[in-house]
């Protein structure tokens, strides 16, 4: 075997990161007979299913959906143990796959991209690795997923806390062992609705730092009923291009009927039949839930009355009801004995929004001028999401102009596949395109396909280059913002529209107008030989001759 610290310097392709989106590139474009490197951050494949390791990680698109469709042999004889999958299992699926497709070969593990910039006269990139080394490529493909940079609130006083701190989405790989302790959690997001109750059976005491409520169904998660498995296994095939129709892109049963056409009875048994099946699914129990204020008011206030009737204390279930904004606006969260969980002794909920967290001390935080004592806390507190990973690279189009100033206003994309003035670059579920309002999975499998079409294309006309025209990006910009525009998302301050991060411009990032108009916008712009694109002809030049280079 090589030594696999040392790489050729020239490759047609380099992908960077190994998640899902980053393993079937490589498989799709050795399929091609392109030599293709990953680089990535990580110690294995998975992405976030790598770094997102806290107690109660769960995905919550159900397990026989939530899969790679390409491989049907694989599709056939994985087995998912549950509904909902849990974070190991996600996990060793994903080293399932790697291993089945032998794709490590060609990923370097623990090496993170610096900066990545183009070159017009050879058409090409040239990478920069966090060990020092240097690659050439024809192509970029950044398969750096959504919410891949954890955010740690810059609180004072962080570095004077004795305990010890944890963030979700970086969890030690060893686990932690919180028996006896008193531990916080700031942040009542998906993770933090996850982490809550299983953190709340194993600590001493527990304490919820609570800025914003937020809407959480239950997941009414179980062992994979066989029956189940089998009926999906039977026509995988067919109910995929069925969850294509969707404008999620799962496959569920959607009430194709408006809330307010209902008599309140039924309004209310419908929900309740939702909430008894589990899950996001519940924002299906009418087709304007995300698009009118009124249908939306009752969905949430069914949540509510839920949250009431779990919650034995009513100012804690005062305190967890979401008032401020349209349920679904913010991620819905799907839970398991998220509310009950306020019922235990040893669980306190602190209202942040009210008295702010002023600083963290040696031994605990600091709110509404209580001093908290803490053994350790945990930071549940979200993402730079959509675009943070990518402005955390140096990437510098043509002219030497970065994406950061490019994107100094928001993202601008066409398709969320490929940015103006940035050639041969591609970002696999980028800003602009469904991404996180649909199953992750699925939409990664469109983009890598649609990827690998387009360089089989360009690869047969022997083309140098292809980049999105401002035009074209301007027109998808609008579409993007008017589909927004259309439902209820922009009236909320969430991670979508940037509003979590201090200073990053408020734009609502992916595209809401749905998976078929999506698949079909794609589908039509490739069959009429790359409409808004640029392509440029002539061989992309090889720098050097093909030369060794530690990376
Ligand atoms: P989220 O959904 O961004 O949640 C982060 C939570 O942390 C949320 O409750 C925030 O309150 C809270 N937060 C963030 N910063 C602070 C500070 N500075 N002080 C107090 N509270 C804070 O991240 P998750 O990891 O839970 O979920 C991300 C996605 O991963 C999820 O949607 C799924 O798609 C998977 P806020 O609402 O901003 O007031």
């Amino acid at each position: 075997m090589s030594d696999r610290s040392f790489l050729p310097t020239q490759f047609d392709a380099v992908i960077v990161g190994a998640g899902f989106a980053g393993m079937y590139m490589l498989h799709r474009l050795r399929g091609l007979g392109l030599a293709a490197v990953v680089f990535e951050a990580g110690g294995d494949v998975g992405g976030t299913w790598y770094w997102n390791r806290y107690p109660g990680a769960r995905c919550d698109v159900e397990s026989m959906q939530y899969s790679f469709s390409f491989d049907s042999e694989l599709q056939q004889h994985w087995r998912w143990s549950e509904h909902y999958a849990a974070q190991p299992e996600i996990l060793a699926y994903a080293q399932h796959v790697a291993e089945r497709l032998d794709l490590r070969r060609d990923i370097h593990f623990e090496t993170r991209v610096e900066s990545s910039h183009f070159d017009e006269r050879t058409n090409r990139w040239t990478v920069r690795s966090s060990k020092g080394g240097v690659v050439s490529a024809q192509f970029c493909i950044m398969a750096t997923g959504c919410l891949s940079t954890a955010k740690v609130p810059d609180l004072p006083g962080l570095k004077s806390f004795t305990g010890q701190t944890f963030h979700t989405g970086a969890w030690p790989h060893e686990g932690v062992d919180f028996t006896g302790q008193r531990v916080g959690v700031i942040g009542t997001g998906s993770s933090g609705i996850q982490a809550i109750p299983v953190i709340a059976q194993q600590a001493a005491h527990l304490t919820v730092f609570q800025r914003t409520p937020n809407y959480s169904i239950p997941a009414q998660n179980r062992p994979m009923p066989p029956e189940y498995e089998q009926s999906w296994k039977a026509e995988y095939a067919e109910r995929r291009r069925q969850s294509w129709t969707m404008r999620s892109g799962i496959l569920y049963n959607l009430n194709d009927k408006p809330a307010m056409d209902a008599t309140e009875d039924e309004r209310q048994r419908e929900f309740e039949r939702r909430w008894q099946g589990g899950g996001i699914q519940f924002m299906s129990s009418f087709n304007d839930l995300i698009l009118s204020k009124a249908a939306n008011d009752t969905a949430a206030e069914f949540v509510r009355a839920k949250i009431r009737s779990i919650v034995r204390d009513p100012a804690v279930a005062d305190l967890l009801s979401p008032k401020d904004y349209p349920i679904g606006t913010k991620r819905i969260c799907v839970d398991t004995d998220y509310y009950a969980t306020y019922n235990r002794d040893n669980v306190t909920l602190v209202d942040i929004n009210a008295a702010p967290i002023t600083a963290i001390t040696p031994t605990g935080l600091q709110a509404g001028g209580r001093d908290h004592t803490l053994d350790s806390i945990v930071f549940a507190t979200g993402f730079d999401a959509i675009t943070g990973t990518l402005l955390a690279m140096d990437i510098q189009g043509r002219g030497g102009q970065s994406l950061r100033a490019a994107w100094a206003d928001g993202p601008r994309s066409y398709l969320g596949l490929m940015v103006a003035g940035f050639p041969n670059l591609f970002t696999i579920t980028g800003p602009g395109s469904p991404s996180v309002l649909s199953n992750m999975l699925g939409s990664i499998e469109q983009h890598v396909d649609w990827i690998a079409d387009c360089l089989g294309y360009l690869q047969a006309r022997g083309a140098a280059s292809i980049e999105a025209t401002d035009a074209a990006q301007d027109d998808w910009g609008a579409e993007v913002t008017e589909a927004g525009n259309r439902t209820l998302y922009p009236q909320t301050k969430s991670w979508y529209a940037g509003a979590n991060i201090a200073g990053k411009p408020r734009v609502f990032m992916p595209y809401i107008g749905g998976v078929p108009a999506y698949r079909q916008k794609c589908a039509e712009v490739a069959a009429d030989g790359y409409t808004g694109f640029r392509i440029g002809d002539g061989a992309a030049a090889q720098v050097q001759p093909p030369s060794m280079v530690q990376v």
